[in-house]
């Protein structure tokens, strides 16, 4: 019988994937150990027939038991004649057992192949075996080059008699206790290539992180521990080179980047020199002479001269990245030059979209301190000629005088990310507007990550980093407040002000102001208007930044039928690049994606038209009917984000799938809007209470106090 060891503490969500996996396979003479500190939660998230299968056995383990000792005891109960560890997060095909028990043979040990699969992808079905067998004898070490000691069939027998364990005292490495002295104690590993185990990529390195994805300064700690127990060891000297360069590998790939700063170098470099003084010269040949200089200073103890060492390569590395690119270059200006200059206490630079335009609620707390406060230095970004009330001054977004600003600001005030190569100085002082109230699932609550360019787990790491720098954020309601505190895994202050940029809608929504925008845009004054603003999709673009949008919104229809009474604003949002061809619907339908500021379109429009863009949490706020024109609800909902609330009972309109049952609703518009009365009422409660008219003026007395 085979004995399957699987640790399944804090894996809930994707445990029922595993033991489907298990309870496939064509193999079934097994035992499941299934080990968390807390069986009746386990059993209430995993499915009913592993509950009521004998085979499926639930151990207990404390609460802060680490993975090593959780395995350990599931060692300690197994009753096969063989043990296979099996992580509660990953899956194998189903001829896994089969194969690995047919081909082991007199072997102690046998190895099946591993592939690295991200969530969501389907099982594996059986590939023809074959059983043709390799066998690692020299190399054996290359078999756990990813440092684990999953997807080996072992005899317990022989474990037994050596007495292998994991060490219980690291989180991470702890797999490299059991599986070098294992591999010491044998001459070959048979591996089987049909068979494969999948190892599923984490997606959430914030809030749910992979052994490998914890942090490096403890990740630093136990390879330091796990190594400095494994060196007491008589190794071969295979054993022993594998050991010295997992720590020599660790060291250049992780520790070096932090060595950066004087103050982790004075607070690990003893253990650090305890561990390489251990390396055996044999595994220093032919190392390159960069690394060799580190290592004798750490060897011949010269913190001094390590440090030396580590500023000048970091110097070296920045220059190589800086003469690369123009944007390099400024960047390498930005960080050793500016970013060392003092900061100007009275400096602020504002920002929209990435300097797109002159709008949201860094404009309305631009205007506000323009008005009410002076003796500020007040600088925009902006990537176009444009005049701005009060003539601040103008920076093109990755300009060199960019770079020169946002290094010397105190206060930097933005409603989207700052790039990745911002870096927040000690006493900088960041607000963060945000620029909406989330319907669609937001970073941190995001499962997977449709962009181009990026996947969750790199999504998530720029994110946090990003918000780990923000000193505020703006919160528009209670619900947005919630959920930004958990999904932007912010502690700093939340601002539950109100969104600045509505602060019009409740102060300007007069007959007047509307006519003068209506001017500026050249609108006839005789119909009423349709604003309709839809947001975009994550999984239509052209490249990076740039998204594809395809209207389905029948126009010459909407024309024919509703051309006397109403014009159409076309309003594509901002990451939107594709441009719309309205040649013939002159005078009637209107391309307002260059305006810059949304907010003043909501004042002039009569009824809005949207999709999944918080754009109707803002307009609500004018009471004025919004329909939702939503004719790819399943896709975007399941497949491209979520949602936070239920479209189909909380919003204040109905969900319209085509043109006609949105032509019907713009028809009798006055019997959804009495339909909706109720809704409405509730919705704005929930989310239009804040905005009074006095967000900008709260937001800008309490950061510039
Ligand atoms: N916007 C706009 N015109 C559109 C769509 C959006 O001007 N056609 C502006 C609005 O100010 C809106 C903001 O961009 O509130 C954000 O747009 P969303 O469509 O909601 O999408 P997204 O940029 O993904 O932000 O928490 C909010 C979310 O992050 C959504």
């Amino acid at each position: 019988m085979i004995s399957i060891i699987t640790p399944a503490e804090n894996n809930e969500n994707y445990i029922n994937g595993t033991l489907e996996s298990i309870h496939r396979q064509t193999y079934t003479d097994y035992e499941v150990l299934i080990l968390h500190s807390d069986i009746d939660a386990l059993k209430r998230a995993i499915g009913k027939k592993y509950k009521e299968d004998g085979r499926f056995r639930f151990i207990k383990t404390s609460r802060d038991a680490k993975v090593g000792e959780a395995r350990n005891i599931g060692m300690d109960r197994a009753q096969g004649d063989y043990i296979y560890f099996l992580d509660s997060d990953d899956y194998i095909s189903e001829n896994m057992l089969q194969l690995l028990s047919e081909s082991v043979g007199e072997q102690p040990i046998i190895r099946a192949k591993m592939k690295r699969t991200d969530f969501g992808s389907s099982f594996a079905i059986i590939m023809p075996g074959t059983n043709k067998l390799k066998m690692f004898s020299l190399r054996k070490y290359n078999l756990i080059r990813n440092h684990s000691a999953l997807n080996f069939l072992i005899s317990k027998g022989h474990v037994e008699q050596l007495g292998f364990r994991f060490d219980e005292s690291v989180e991470s490495f702890s797999d490299l206790t059991f599986i070098i002295p294992l591999l010491e104690s044998v001459e070959v590993v048979p591996y089987v290539s049909e068979a494969i185990y999948f190892r599923r990529r984490r997606n959430d390195p914030i809030n749910h992180p992979s052994l490998r994805q914890l942090p490096v300064e403890q990740r630093m700690r136990d390879l330091f521990t796990v190594y400095n127990e494994l060196k007491k060891l008589e190794l071969s000297s295979q054993a022993e080179r594998f050991l010295d360069n997992t720590l020599l590998n660790f060291y250049r790939k992780h520790l070096v980047v932090k060595f950066k700063d004087d103050s982790f170098i004075d607070e690990y470099f003893d253990d650090l020199a305890a561990s390489i003084n251990k390396v055996s010269p044999k595994s220093l040949k032919n190392k390159d002479r960069v690394l060799m200089n580190d290592i004798r200073a750490i060897r011949t103890n010269k913190v001094d001269i390590f440090k030396k060492l580590s500023n000048f390569h970091h110097l070296l590395r920045d220059i190589k990245k800086g003469i690369k690119s123009k944007k390099g270059r400024k960047e390498l200006i930005y960080k050793r030059i500016f970013n060392k200059l003092e900061l100007m206490d009275d400096l602020v630079v504002f920002e929209s979209f990435q300097g797109k335009a002159y709008s949201d609620s860094p404009k309305y707390i631009y205007e506000y301190m323009l008005k009410k406060r002076q003796g500020h230095k007040l600088v925009w970004v902006l990537n176009k000629n444009q005049k701005i009330p009060g003539n601040p001054k103008i920076v093109r977004r990755f300009s060199l005088k960019y770079y020169y600003y946002i290094a010397r600001a105190k206060y930097i005030v933005s409603n989207v990310r700052m790039p990745n190569s911002y870096i927040k100085r000690d006493r900088q002082k960041y607000l963060q507007t945000w620029h909406g109230t989330p319907l669609k699932r937001l970073a941190g609550d995001m499962e997977a990550v449709h962009m181009p360019g990026t996947n969750a787990v790199r999504y998530k790491r720029n994110f946090n980093n990003e918000t780990d720098k923000w000193d505020y954020l703006i919160a528009p309601n209670p619900y947005s407040s919630e959920i930004f505190k958990r999904a932007f895994w912010f502690n700093n202050t939340m601002l539950e002000t109100g969104y600045p940029r509505n602060d019009i809608l409740t102060n300007d929504n007069n007959p007047v102001i509307i006519r003068s925008i209506k001017e500026k845009l050249n609108l006839p004054r005789d119909k009423k208007v349709i604003l309709y603003a839809p947001t975009w999709r994550d999984d239509e673009y052209y490249k990076v930044g740039k998204y594809r949008f395809s209207l389905q919104l029948d126009l010459e229809r909407l024309r024919a039928r509703f051309g006397e009474e109403y014009i159409i604003l076309l309003r594509m949002h901002y990451v939107v690049a594709s441009k719309m061809d309205l040649t013939g619907l002159e005078g009637f339908a209107y391309d307002v994606s260059g305006y810059d500021d949304v907010s003043e379109l909501y004042l002039i429009s009569d009824m809005l038209i949207t999709d999944y863009s918080s754009v109707f949490f803002d307009y609500a706020n004018l009471k004025r009917p919004i329909l939702f024109f939503t004719y790819d609800l399943e896709k975007y909902k399941d497949q491209l984000r979520g949602f936070y609330i239920d479209m189909e009972t909380e919003l204040p309109g109905p969900l319209l799938r085509n043109n006609d049952e949105l032509f019907e609703a713009v028809e009798n518009i006055d019997q959804v809007v009495t339909n909706y009365e109720e809704r409405y009422e509730t919705f704005y409660d929930r989310f239009c209470l804040w905005d009074d008219g006095r967000a900008a003026e709260k937001a800008v007395e309490e950061v510039f106090n």
